[in-house]
């Protein structure tokens, strides 16, 4: 590779020059070597997510005294565990000549803080309820706002969720977290109209983005796992299938 550019910006307007934080240095460092390293594919899809948001906005005001906030991203942990089941290539690390298949399901998240991006992970996931997971979540987020995350609350994860849904966005290429083979991105959710066979009607449509590391997944492989993940949501009783 030819040198980085050095170039002197003071010759062309003012500047500020500001540190980067030790998050920035270590998660740019780790970024770097996966966007290398791995032959990455992305797969976008749509998903509708009508009934879900019905049933979590209903939910949630029924437990509304209590405190209790389920959130779309907690759906996602456990879709995302329906789907790791189904796809066993999906749940793996390569180990040179080898393929690691994990039998165990913990999820991580990206999770914004103002030092940088973080990925807590929700251990056991297939052992815990949509609600314990929302739970869960919301005090590792707030554990990564406040800089307390230990190191066991970000390690082991299979899989991760990057969900830029509270902000905004249509698709992106999220970048895979190293030893984990694929990384589920998810945007923000939007009511568009679906032609039902006699008229267009309201539906609400969760864009995704799937990247995958092609040494060990195939295209159809990932758009077979988009697919099912978009049905789970979809219709969420087939998490018990
Ligand atoms: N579509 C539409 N709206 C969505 C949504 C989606 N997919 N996901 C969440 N929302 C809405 C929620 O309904 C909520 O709205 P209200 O405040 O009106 O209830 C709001 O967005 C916030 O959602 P939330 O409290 O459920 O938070 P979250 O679970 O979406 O996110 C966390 C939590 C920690 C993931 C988030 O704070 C965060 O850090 N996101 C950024 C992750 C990131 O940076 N990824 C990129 C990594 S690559 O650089």
């Amino acid at each position: 590779l030819i040198p980085w550019p050095k170039v002197d910006f003071t010759k062309f307007g003012e500047i500020e020059r500001k540190d980067l934080s030790r998050i920035n240095k270590i998660s740019g460092a780790n970024l770097h070597r996966n966007w290398v390293m791995i032959p990455h594919v992305t797969n976008h899809d749509d998903c509708d997510i009508t009934e879900l948001e019905v049933f979590r906005v209903a939910i949630n005001k029924e437990n509304e005294k209590a405190g209790v906030k389920l959130t779309m991203l907690a759906f996602m942990v456990k879709a995302s565990v329906a789907a790791l089941r189904k796809f066993p290539e999906f749940n793996s690390s390569l180990d040179g000549d080898q393929l690691v298949l994990k039998k165990y399901f913990h999820i991580g998240f990206a999770a914004d803080t103002p030092g940088g991006l973080v990925v807590p992970v929700i251990k056991d996931a297939d052992k815990k309820g949509v609600i314990q997971i929302s739970q869960e979540m919301a005090e590792l987020a707030r554990k990564a706002r406040d800089g307390k995350l230990s190191p066991a609350d970000m390690s082991g994860a299979c899989f991760t969720i990057s969900s830029l849904g509270g902000i905004g966005g249509r698709y992106f290429t999220p970048i895979i977290n190293a030893p984990e083979v694929a990384i589920m991105g998810v945007c923000k959710s939007q009511l568009e109209p679906k032609w039902d066979g006699k008229a267009f009607v309201p539906r609400l449509i969760l864009p995704l983005s799937l990247s995958w590391d092609h040494r060990v997944i195939d295209g159809a492989s990932a758009a077979r796992f988009n697919a099912f993940f978009g049905q789970v949501l979809a219709d969420f009783r087939r998490v018990l299938l």
